[in-house]
């Protein structure tokens, strides 16, 4: 077709060059020659570009047609990402949390001594504190966090008082075996008010449980302990038992620790710039690969960091799944 187009109206084309030869004529028979060429110039145009366009028209509905896509086809099985059981159950545990009014906060996982040890009562002497537990980065007593406290530390330190908060991620700590890893997971939690006591930390302990295990009736029991940065101090304890070597939650012939709280240290609000007389505050500490290998039955700690794509397809969670404060667990 622009071969054609060419021959006839291009530079050296067959009108073009009657066009130009009408400047040999004289001048009446160049005004009417002039017109009848201009009129079949146009016309030729015109017909390259409807020839044009309608050859375009067909190049794209065959385009169309070959690319047609069958919406009403079924889903190819394709294999989709997983949420994470560790992902899913701080998820959870944050839904729970977010529905009884605690506002998440987060904080760096490069921390100093002052935030992780010396502001929580965590004397230099005591055994956490030394190399072996402690990942230390340099000499500037530079650490990577053991637990999540210091985002509370820092928030107390912030003096915007009343606080409700729960400090959820990953902690470090020195230790690799079969019940421990040098990665993990905490939610702590921590309020302080002017009138807060042991029963309203009691209660959001048992509503947490009684919720996250999906079990009106789990048993739950408070144990005297010690922790530097809380007092008086608890572990909490909840009913389970075991049945062929699985551990079923709920019932009740034996205890099983689950998490430590206590009413927090009034050197640790004095250490925050918090006023200990007027302030009282309560908090409390769990393991989130714990909370995730008693409620999935997950009985290898290590197996959450292998990356062993049969045990992630079958522990993962679908992702349209998950936890949702207005859904709920589910
Ligand atoms: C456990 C015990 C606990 C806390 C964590 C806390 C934080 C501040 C002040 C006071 Cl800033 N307390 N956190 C309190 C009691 C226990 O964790 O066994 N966790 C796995």
């Amino acid at each position: 077709m622009e071969e054609l187009r060419v021959f006839y109206t291009g530079k050296n084309g067959k009108l073009t060059l009657l066009l130009k030869a009408l400047q040999n004529l004289p001048k009446k028979e160049k005004i009417d020659a002039g017109k009848t060429l201009n009129v079949i110039k146009r016309e030729i145009d015109q017909l390259f570009i409807s020839k044009k366009q309608e050859i375009e028209d067909k190049v794209l509905n065959a385009k169309l047609i070959e690319e047609k896509i069958d919406i009403s086809l079924p889903e190819r099985p394709f294999h989709h990402g997983g949420i994470h059981p560790i992902s899913k159950t701080l998820d959870e545990l944050i839904c729970i949390l977010g529905n009884m009014g605690f506002e998440i906060k987060e904080g760096p996982h490069i921390e100093d001594e002052y935030n992780n040890f010396t502001a929580l009562n965590i004397p230099e002497s005591h055994p956490a504190r030394q190399e072996h537990d402690t990942f230390y980065i340099n000499k500037n007593s530079k650490l990577l966090r053991t637990h999540t406290s210091p985002v509370q530390i820092r928030v107390m330190s912030e003096k915007k008082l009343p606080i409700k908060i729960i400090a959820p991620g990953a902690t470090y700590r020195c230790d690799d075996d079969s019940t421990h890893s040098p990665m993990f997971h905490q939610v702590e939690g921590l309020v302080v008010d002017k009138e807060v006591n042991m029963s309203d930390l009691k209660s959001i302990i048992i509503d947490l449980l009684k919720s996250f295990f999906q079990l009106e009736n789990l048993p739950v029991r408070f144990r005297p302990s010690y922790f530097p940065f809380t007092e008086p101090s608890a572990e909490v304890d909840i009913g389970f038992s075991k049945k062929k070597g699985f551990i079923e939650i709920g019932k009740n012939d034996d205890w099983l620790e689950i998490l430590g709280c206590g009413m927090v240290n009034i050197k640790v609000l004095e250490n925050c710039g918090i006023d200990s007389k007027n302030y009282k505050g309560y908090a409390f500490g769990l393991g989130v690969e714990r909370f995730a290998m008693l409620k999935y039955g997950i009985n290898d700690l290590r197996m959450f960091y292998d990356n062993d794509l049969r045990w992630l397809k079958h522990y993962s969670f679908r992702p349209e799944g998950f936890p949702n404060i207005i859904r709920g667990l589910k």
